[in-house]
């Protein structure tokens, strides 16, 4: 009896001991749970800022466990080094961007035979020159041989978190981009872009995704790394924004409203004008 008495005292020991250490442990791991909930691989500086942007996103409707997820995805990633960055720093005239050399002029003309009844139902249908849509391939992506690198998810959420003049641009732009994800069943860490959130062949921003991509291929959905679904998003763009194939005030506009820089206008324009000679 005693044996048993000592082994059941003995027992029971072990199982406080055991529940003791079931507790901290579970406890621990909810604290570090909650830690890689709440900051991922993120700096804590920015905690009070990703705060806001938790309850800013469950406002627009995403769940909690949603929000949770992303944020403690491995991938998750900022890079500060992006904000003060300007998108005007690029000479689309210059030696270096190489637009007008030879080579250049070709693969354009060569995008264009290669793609002429696509490219000629676009320009019947939005009323824009095909060699403008081919201008701005080559100009955003190299006809989609440089399509960006950073996934747009962490782009945008850097531009959001790293105080900077583009911090509530980059928050609209966040939330559209999350709800095109979860209305495609994308993963979210899937799209890559540039650094300013733009992604796919002609680098829409999500919110130009919203208004203006449209799908040209036909095949229910829109794919802005698809060739025919980008020159129809282009062309739906520049008619929205007010394109007149008679006026050339108009088509400046248009163009820049595509890309808020003068010289930007002026490239687009001299390339298409050089693809068009040899045409
Ligand atoms: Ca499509």
């Amino acid at each position: 009896m005693r044996r048993c008495y000592d082994r059941g005292n003995g027992v029971t020991a072990l199982k406080n001991y055991s529940f003791r250490f079931l507790l901290i442990i579970n406890v621990l791991f909810i604290v570090m749970l909650s830690c890689s909930l709440l900051y991922a691989d993120i700096d804590p500086q920015y905690q009070d800022r990703l705060n806001y942007l938790t309850e800013r996103l469950k406002l627009e409707g995403f769940a909690e466990d949603e929000i949770g997820t992303i944020l403690a995805d491995s991938r998750l990633e900022l890079y500060p080094y992006i904000v003060g960055r300007s998108g005007k720093g690029i000479d689309y005239m210059g030696r270096r961007f190489g637009l007008l050399t030879a080579s250049s002029i070709e693969r354009g003309q060569r995008i264009l035979d290669e793609n002429r009844e696509v490219l000629e139902d676009v320009e019947r249908s939005f009323g824009v020159e095909k060699e403008v849509v081919v201008a701005i391939l080559r100009i955003e992506t190299d006809f989609g041989r440089k399509t960006g690198r950073y996934p747009v998810l962490n782009s945008l959420l850097t531009m959001v978190l790293v105080e900077n003049r583009r911090s509530a641009w980059a928050e609209k732009e966040l939330i559209e981009f999350l709800r095109i994800c979860r209305e495609q069943n994308r993963d979210p860490f899937s799209v890559k872009g540039s650094w300013a959130g733009a992604f796919g062949i002609c680098q829409f921003i999500p919110s130009s995704y919203v208004r203006f991509a449209v799908d040209g291929s036909g095949d229910g959905v829109v794919d802005l790394f698809d060739f025919k679904d980008a020159v129809a998003s282009i062309a739906n763009y520049l008619k929205a924004h007010g394109w007149e194939s008679g006026d050339l005030q108009a088509k400046r506009r248009a163009i820049y409203a595509y890309n808020h820089c003068d010289s930007y206008v002026e490239a687009v324009l001299a390339y298409a004008k050089a693809a068009k000679e040899r045409s």
